[in-house]
């Protein structure tokens, strides 16, 4: 242990432990703009700057470990002037653009401007005009917001093995840019606006669709429908103060509602649905040997995009079963019309998502219109809803609660915890269990693919033969548990794992590139808390017993896997 003191004040922390993370153990904080929790230190911004006693020039708190006896000095007169001068030189090279910015009141940059007084009238600026890339309709890439940190690039190279950004040029010119200075269409990325994430400013935001579902609204021709993903519910309070994992799935239900939506569907219905197809699908693979094993999850959009432009060697492992975001679409325009005797030309559906990449996944494939109409019109991300919520003026925290739409609504403990990193898996093996010994699984917690290790494994017992699990979340941790399965393939040997859950942000959906901003494993854990909190609160636990899935399928779709499930729920890769 290291013993040192920062601002006269003891602390001990292990070896290697940085001055910028020993300070919070005091309750300092030391600004930064290139440094995330989630991250590898770069010292790009030089905000951090502190003073040893003694030393002759200002080091880096990010980069520089504590050491034995260091005296830490993190705010005086003069560091302070430093940060203000290095901050004002940023600025001399960032538009001037916060009141129309898409982080306008949520910018790193913007606050510590706030905080240190800056007066822009002192400063000359040199502002490139570049246009953004806006190609591919979810994520912006506003390059004259950029301010180098890097933060982006390395979770896009590092975090997600993906590699669709980088720095161009040197010196002066340095940018951030797609690798290669294509667009971002062109480019790997999988749309997991992860970047988005982490970046500090508006210079990588989503794609608002804010003003298409007002008009929607407005437009007397539509019937406005929503749908609101697992993890939505535990995350969309943090924009309004609340902490991470506080469940406000009836608030939302009554301010949808609200804001004008004839009926308000739920994604975990829909999640319940998946599973009792790619359950269905995993016992005709294992226990009938009718198809390829591992069987690998698909309901992550990203990861599907991955697979296909990186891994197509596994397109005939991936379930076929669409994403409950598309199941909810497709039974809302085909059942749930028939049913409510509405006409589904006229059914516009909006999905509230965490995520950026389902705003590709509706227009996929040609199946994503499999009822003749695209299954899904919009997609808004939590902080999209947020955004809507809060310029509609609803009051809604204040609201009571309400209850979803009858049919399409209800949902499992199963359904909820898909939007944890290991939900799908636990929610598949508890009906893939069942399928497979017509018993109800005692133990319904899956612990060992719970958590925020990169890569988890388990194995169940399924009529004496031992089902093995791996599950994968942020991009990186893929390939390991991919190429240990393509080592056995080449030596003739077996799978080592007979099914793979893979969702490419770290956590799983809970920390989804649409969530509110701020995420770190701190608030991932209480996302997933909120979860699994909701999960133990139902009544029903399993996909199968969800009384509305049993119901779709005994007046509408038939059996798991029938030729109507097929062609409303079903959808191809290719490579
Ligand atoms: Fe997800 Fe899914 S869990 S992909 O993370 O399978 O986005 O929350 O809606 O579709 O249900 C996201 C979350 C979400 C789908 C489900
Ligand atoms: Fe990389 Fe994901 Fe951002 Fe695309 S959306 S550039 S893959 S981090």
């Amino acid at each position: 242990m290291i013993k040192a003191r920062i601002n006269q004040l003891d602390v001990e922390v292990p070896e290697g432990t940085s001055i910028l993370d020993a300070a919070r153990q005091v309750h300092v904080k030391i600004p930064t703009l290139c440094k995330h929790r989630d991250l590898l230190p770069t010292a790009a911004c030089g905000i951090c700057i502190v003073r040893n006693k003694g030393g002759n020039k200002l080091i880096r708190a990010c980069c520089t470990p504590l050491e034995e006896g260091m005296e830490i000095t993190t705010h005086d007169s003069d560091i302070v002037d430093v940060r203000r001068a290095t901050l004002e030189l940023i600025l001399s090279n960032h538009p001037q653009a916060c009141l129309t910015c898409g982080r306008n009141g949520e910018c790193e940059l913007q606050t510590l401007a706030a905080d240190f007084n800056i007066s822009m009238e002192t400063i000359k600026r040199y502002v490139k005009d570049v246009p953004p890339d806006r190609s591919t309709n979810c994520i912006v890439l506003d390059f004259t917001k950029c301010i180098k940190c890097g933060r982006c690039i390395q979770v896009c190279q590092e975090m997600q093995n993906v590699w669709a950004l980088s720095f161009l040029d040197r010196g002066i010119n340095t940018r951030m840019a797609p690798a290669g200075d294509i667009t971002l269409a062109e480019s790997p990325c999988v749309k997991c606006g992860q970047c988005s994430a982490h970046c500090p400013t508006g210079a990588i935001v989503e794609k608002d669709e804010t003003a298409t579902v007002w008009s929607a609204l407005r437009d007397e021709d539509k019937i406005c429908v929503v749908q609101i993903a697992p993890s939505v519910r535990v995350t969309v309070g943090e924009a309004f103060g609340l902490p991470p994992g506080t469940n406000l799935t009836k608030k939302l239900y009554s301010a949808l509602r609200r804001l004008g939506f004839k009926a308000v569907f739920d994604t975990n219905f829909a999640a319940d649905v998946t599973i009792v197809e790619e359950a269905s699908e995993f016992v005709e693979r294992f226990a009938h040997k009718r198809g390829p094993l591992p069987l690998i999850t698909s309901c992550c959009p990203s990861w599907t995009d991955h697979m296909e432009k990186r891994h197509y060697d596994f397109i005939d492992n991936f379930s076929t079963a669409k994403s409950p975001q598309q199941m909810l679409g497709v039974l809302a325009k085909t059942y749930y019309a028939q049913k409510a005797g509405v006409d589904p030309s006229k059914l516009f559906m909006v999905s509230i998502m965490p995520c950026t990449a389902k705003k590709y996944e509706l227009s996929r494939t040609e199946e994503m219109h499999a009822s003749g109409f695209a299954d899904v019109d919009v997609v808004l991300t939590t902080r999209e809803l947020a955004r809507m919520l809060k310029q509609s003026g609803i009051e809604f925290l204040a609201l009571p609660d309400a209850e979803p739409d009858s049919i399409l609504g209800s949902y499992s403990g199963a359904g909820t915890i898909f939007g944890a990193t290991g939900g799908v898996m636990e929610a598949a093996v508890r009906t893939a269990y069942h399928y497979a010994t017509g018993k109800k699984l005692k133990n319904v917690e899956l612990t060992a693919v719970r958590g925020l290790a990169g890569v988890k494994e388990g194995e169940i017992d399924i009529n004496g033969a031992k089902v093995r699990v791996a599950v994968a979340h942020g991009l990186a941790n893929v390939e390991q548990v991919l190429e240990r399965v393509r080592e056995a393939r080449k030596a003739g040997k077996e799978t080592p794992y007979h099914f793979i859950e893979v969702m490419a942000c770290p956590g799983g959906c809970i920390g989804g590139g649409g969530q509110p901003y701020g995420v770190d494993n701190e608030r991932r854990m209480k996302r997933i808390a909120g979860l699994y909190q909701d999960d133990r609160d139902r009544t029903v636990r399993y996909s199968h017993e969800n009384p509305e899935v049993v119901q779709v399928y005994r007046d509408f779709l038939g059996k798991p896997l029938s030729g109507k499930a097929h062609e409303l729920l079903h959808t191809r890769y290719t490579a």
